[in-house]
């Protein structure tokens, strides 16, 4: 690590009373040197973060201890992440005899400024300790352990130690609330497998909401039970989920602390639902099934009660399946549309939304219709003007922020990069994480804002190794902005606990790009993008 970043190591734990009784910042001074941050490279970083001399092995004596009720799955989980490379039993116990020698996950005596998600953890000679007041608070600090360990801790066969948890106690917690990714599986249709797999790559960097475009022009890819062509017609050759299928990824996301907000996009990007049933159409007719990339040329009838029919059942089905908070409407890009014609079909959408007890959100072209207050407004955009988030912000709407040349995570790194797409230009490891979701568009205050989200579309993501190749490594750049406080993202310091990860997804076997920008161990930098 650069002297800079352990320079603002030492100023953040300064700040916040972090620094222990009898060290100080001068322990440096007073026994010859601080102990070395060099080992945590956590990504996103921790709001704070002190280490210390202590050093915890496990071994094959360890136990595991949870306290609470809401922690036995989170100790589970943990011991699922290490049984496989280490090779130890490491029992999951409520807490009994001496303490020593565990990982303890404990609900009980969190300070309650710790919030929903946040956590303590600390490392003595004889255990770790991880306290929070929530489930999720207790996941996270999990997630932060595991990357505490070596990288071959990841491995799914047993590997040599020693499985040294270096010494640190760290107080953390989330800057936003919502730190989403999205991902595209109407384009191309991502199999239940693939998309786990994808729900742990956004849960090891503290990702809480994930968003999945479930239907666009080129499929519609959830069973509507009560409209069932949608799925078997409008799923094309790609395929759908059946409704059991979702409902195991919904409770996949929910074990790993990750809300899942499913959308329908409507009016526009519609074809797979026009082309499975014709009376959605104006005229009546079936269209053709569609799979190129054009977007804007599809709408559904607006001027049809049939189409409201619809809507209300699909709607009323999804929401039934998802026990989240949000149902995604999209609303971008409805191009064949008046704007007195999308208004018309707003209006009632986002009624029908909220009618099913659900809070809608669409992309922030919904407020072209007026929505009611409580209508989440999602920025794509990549201008830093917009008049119509900012006075949506004033009117007291929540806003994501996902600014098409940062968080789009299908835009290519650069002109060399084969798969994605350049709309606003290039986005760079480096352009993904030097932006402020607090303060993106003028005018707009950190306070209108919920955090940032990733899309991830996929027109041009064939394979799960396509999608790995773009989320990976801009997912953690989004994330740490999400999570960590605005004044800790510092690139330089970023890009050196990025280039840990590294080793993790070569273990991992994950598809990323060795952006020249990051200084991947025992590569050589080379100052490209
Ligand atoms: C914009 S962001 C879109 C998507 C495309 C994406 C490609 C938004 C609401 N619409 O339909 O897939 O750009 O980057």
């Amino acid at each position: 690590m650069t002297s800079v970043s352990r320079r603002q190591a030492l100023r953040s734990i300064a700040g916040t009373g972090l620094l222990w009784a009898g060290t100080g910042a001068s322990r440096a001074q007073r026994d010859g040197g601080a102990p070395s941050d060099d080992a945590l490279t956590v990504v996103p970083r921790p709001a704070e973060m002190a280490p210390t001399r202590a050093a915890y092995e496990i071994t094959d004596e360890t136990t595991i201890m949870f306290d609470g009720s809401g922690a036995f799955h989170v100790a589970t989980a943990l011991a699922d992440l290490l049984r496989p490379a280490t090779g130890f039993e490491l029992p999951v116990d409520r807490p009994t005899g001496s303490g020593t020698d565990t990982i303890s996950l404990t609900l009980d005596g969190a300070p309650p400024t710790l919030g929903d998600e946040g956590y303590r953890l600390g490392v003595t000679d004889s255990g770790v300790t991880i306290r929070a007041a929530e489930p999720a608070g207790l996941f996270w600090g999990v997630q932060t352990l595991r990357q505490l360990l070596p990288p071959s801790v990841e491995a799914d066969s047993e590997r040599a130690g020693p499985w040294t948890v270096p010494g640190v106690q760290i107080r953390d917690a989330p800057r936003f609330d919502y730190r989403g990714v999205h991902l595209d599986v109407a384009r191309h249709f991502f199999d239940v497998d693939a998309v786990k797999q994808y729900i742990d790559y956004l849960a090891a960097y503290k990702i809480n909401h994930f968003h999945m475009h479930l239907t666009d022009d080129q499929g519609w890819r959830l069973m509507i039970e009560s409209w069932p062509r949608l799925a078997t017609v409008g799923g094309g050759e790609g395929g759908y989920y059946t409704q059991a299928e979702f409902r195991d990824l919904v409770r996949y996301a929910a074990d790993r602390s990750i809300t899942l907000v499913p959308e329908i996009d409507v009016p526009g990007h519609t074809n797979a639902a026009l082309a499975s049933y014709g009376e959605l159409n104006c005229d009546g007719q079936p269209t053709d099934l569609y799979t190129g990339t054009e977007v804007g040329f599809s709408s559904l009838c607006v001027d049809r009660e049939e189409t409201y029919e619809f809507f209300d059942d699909v709607i009323r089905e999804v929401a039934a399946l998802t026990p989240g908070p949000y149902v995604h409407i999209g609303g971008d890009e409805a191009e064949e549309l008046s704007e007195a014609e999308y208004a018309q079909f707003m209006d009632r959408a986002v009624a029908i939304v909220q009618n099913y007890g659900k809070r809608p959100v669409g992309w922030y072209q919904v407020l072209n219709a007026d929505p009611p207050e409580s209508t989440v407004a999602q920025y794509w955009n990549p201008s830093r003007e917009s008049s119509l988030l900012e006075a949506a912000a004033d009117a007291g709407h929540e806003l994501l922020m996902s600014p098409g040349s940062r968080a789009f995570l299908d835009i290519k790194y650069n002109e060399g990069t084969e798969l994605g797409l350049s709309w606003p230009g290039f986005t760079s490891v480096r352009d993904a994480y030097t932006w402020d979701p607090g303060a993106y568009v003028d005018g707009v205050d950190e306070s209108a804002v919920m955090g940032p989200e990733a899309p991830l579309w996929s027109e041009t993501l064939e394979t799960f190794d396509d999608v790995e190749f773009m989320l990976f490594p801009r997912l953690p750049a989004i994330a740490e902005l999400g999570w960590s406080p605005a004044d800790e993202t510092d690139w330089s310091d970023f890009s050196e606990r990025l280039a840990a990860q590294g080793p993790r997804w070569d273990i991992l076997d994950v598809n990323f790009y060795r952006s020249p920008q990051v200084p991947w161990p025992g590569g050589e930098r080379s100052g490209g993008i």
